[in-house]
């Protein structure tokens, strides 16, 4: 085999063991401390009726997240203008493994109030219901003892104002 085609042959054989050798390791490393930090926010959109009319179903009717002022409402001087608004988490969903120690730090940006709890995936109240203010900041912790979606949820704004976060299965 002359040397090119042994540095051919040790490349090829590089990329297919590194990502395997990474993979492995990764599922079989213990459960971690796993610390997310998230805002609480409050997206906006505005516009015209010159680009866009308004919606025909009010969109504080779909979800109790969603704000929303029509046309006249919002700006006496602008007619035209409506806007929309809708409460989240950031992030909106997050991955760990079962057995990780999970720590949420929660920063309070849009909204002055927000009543927010972690739930099981079987449903069950894991932190209870915490009242959390603009311009605050909030750290919740829980363990997730089993598979499948934990939910960080915003009472005043669900349920477009939930977090999922998934914790895989052991390997
Ligand atoms: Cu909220």
């Amino acid at each position: 085999m002359n040397r090119l085609r042994l540095v051919k042959v040790l490349i090829v054989a590089m990329a297919i063991l590194i990502p395997a050798l990474w993979i492995t390791g990764a599922q079989s490393q213990d459960a971690e401390d796993v610390h997310f930090f998230l805002n609480m926010v409050e997206i906006k959109g505005s516009t015209s009726t010159d680009t866009l009319t308004a919606p025909e179903i009010d969109p504080t009717t779909l979800s109790q997240g969603y704000r929303y002022k029509a046309p006249g409402v919002l700006d006496a001087n602008a007619p035209n203008k409506w806007e929309v608004s809708s409460y989240m988490f950031s992030d909106a969903s997050m991955v760990i493994r079962k057995g990780d120690k999970v720590k949420v730090t929660l920063f309070g940006v849009n909204g002055d109030e927000h009543l927010v709890y972690v739930q099981s995936p079987t449903g069950e109240m894991l932190v209870e219901t915490q009242q959390m203010n603009r311009g605050r900041e909030y750290v919740i912790e829980f363990e997730a003892e089993e598979a499948g979606y934990y939910k960080l949820v915003c009472a005043n704004h669900a349920p477009t104002m939930t977090s999922n976060i998934l914790a895989v299965p052991d390997a």
